[in-house]
């Protein structure tokens, strides 16, 4: 659709950016906190571990400021479970406490939005020995740690989102480090889609709990989406888009908001053994959680020739290596890449945001949108980063399309505010608008240096998205 005239931004359109507490707090066993399975995984060879990170649980005044001035409306971080519950259930931490009723506060001071990550990425360890979310128990446990964080930070938090990449976690959970096999597990298709079944009954039923406790308050997932093309105009490779926009995407949204199975994916786990078993009042649960709005994260677009059945599986995130049986994936030549191998693809930000509102109407927020790369401290305390400035320019530009479609947006928080560490490419891989003074080993002073990205992005807050020039 060629517009003629571009509509605005939303007032009141919450500019922001993300974080995440295991990758960015450091401090990990600091304050009565408890370890989560980040901090008891091997790190992958040549990156930092994640001890210190970027030390926001020291500087989150500091790091508040600086968001301040950039004019964020929004912050969004995740809440260590493990800080608060240090065993997963049970005692809680009143450190763990303290800490995000400063963080919560320190943000209202300067009337930025808390939107708040319950689950990122980070099982406390004492439940993954307890057999993590293959464990029937692991919506208890959720659904607790849930019902803590309502109680302590519900008067102040109105935005709410579950659990980070849910859809990663299923599909490429060993790279992240997240996945946790029983031993002598014989269907480990089956068990991870247990595990995914386990999660989205927790998502529900938090989803659920906010409503009743919280009134007022909206909460919604936040899965990584990434629309998947059909690599020619072959008409069985279009049933491969199908499938892996299906098995990548549309389960966890069909999810969250029909609190149905996928068609597409039900015959897929069908076909390999590896159907859930739903447990009783499993299905009601699903019925009953409603999303007030639809968080994504979107990297890049995807695209897929018809499967030969000799596919792999695996890969990153943005890197999939295809489903066995259901869709093979190939590059696509038209798009240029990262440094770290990721494809960029702005105009498929705007393809991807036009099919989620098709299909559930609900206002979206980016909850993580951009570039991972290398970045160097000049001598003068100044960091030049064209690159990422050029990545956010023609993304935004694209979603202000997406709005003159009509697609209703409630927000946008790149990934990621401050420099941190990568899920398995470590610190060298920058993300912020912020830098942070460290090296993947040598921790130097920590200190923060505005990137030219940091005004950039400060001007267009400032101008609610009309100015984009640099
Ligand atoms: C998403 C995760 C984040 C973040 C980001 C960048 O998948 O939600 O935690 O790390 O991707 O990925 P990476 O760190 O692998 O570059």
């Amino acid at each position: 659709m060629l517009h003629k005239k571009l509509k605005p931004f939303p007032e009141n359109f919450l500019w922001g950016a993300s974080t995440s507490a295991y990758q960015v707090e450091g401090a990990n066993l600091e304050d009565g906190k408890g370890p989560s399975c980040q901090d008891v995984k091997k790190v992958p060879e040549g990156t930092s571990e994640l001890d210190v990170c970027a030390d926001q649980y020291h500087r989150y005044k500091e790091d508040v400021a600086l968001m301040a001035e950039m004019g964020f409306k929004v912050y969004r971080f995740s809440i260590s479970w493990s800080r608060i519950l240090p065993k997963g259930t049970g005692e809680v931490n009143p450190k763990g406490i303290e800490y995000y009723n400063n963080l919560i506060d320190e943000c209202l001071k300067y009337n930025i939005i808390p939107l708040v990550t319950m689950f990122h990425f980070d099982m406390p360890a004492a439940l993954d020995e307890r057999g993590s979310w293959g464990n029937p128990d692991s919506v208890n446990w959720f659904l607790e740690f849930a019902r803590t964080m309502y109680e302590n930070f519900g008067d102040r938090v109105k935005y709410w989102l579950t659990i980070n990449e849910q859809n990663m976690l299923t599909l490429v959970g060993p790279m992240i480090g997240t996945l946790h096999l029983p031993e002598g597990c014989t269907n480990v298709l089956k068990e991870i889609y247990q595990q995914n079944h386990h999660m989205l009954v927790a998502q529900a039923k938090a989803m659920a709990l906010c409503h009743e406790m919280l009134p007022g308050a909206k909460i919604g997932p936040a899965p990584n989406i990434a629309l998947i093309y059909p690599n020619s105009n072959k008409p069985e490779d279009t049933i491969a888009a199908q499938n892996m926009n299906a098995v990548r995407n549309w389960l966890y949204l069909d999810m969250a908001v029909y609190g149905k199975y996928n068609n597409l994916v039900w015959a897929y786990l069908e076909e390999n053994d590896a159907c859930p078993e739903f447990h009783e009042g499993d299905a009601e649960a699903l019925a009953n959680g409603h999303p007030d709005f639809i968080g994504f994260n979107y990297y890049s677009t995807g695209t897929v020739t018809a499967s030969d059945g000799t596919e792999e599986g695996g890969g990153d995130q943005q890197n999939s290596r295809g489903l066995p049986g259901m869709a093979k994936n190939v590059k696509n030549p038209n798009l240029m890449k990262t440094e770290f191998g990721w494809e960029i693809d702005p105009i498929g930000f705007r393809n991807t945001l036009r099919e989620v509102y098709g299909r559930y109407r609900l206002p979206i927020i980016i909850t993580e949108n951009g570039l991972g790369a290398y970045d160097t401290l000049t001598e003068d305390g100044k960091v030049h980063d064209p690159y990422r400035i050029r990545y956010y320019q023609e993304h935004i530009k694209q979603m202000r399309l997406a709005i003159t479609d009509d697609v209703e947006m409630m927000g946008y928080c790149p990934w990621s505010a401050v420099d941190l560490i990568s899920t398995h490419e470590g610190m060298k891989k920058r993300y912020g608008f912020i830098y942070v003074d460290r090296d993947e080993f040598d921790l130097k002073t920590l200190n923060r240096y505005r990137k030219d990205s940091f005004y950039w992005y400060k001007k267009v807050i400032a101008t609610n998205g009309e100015d984009l020039s640099e």
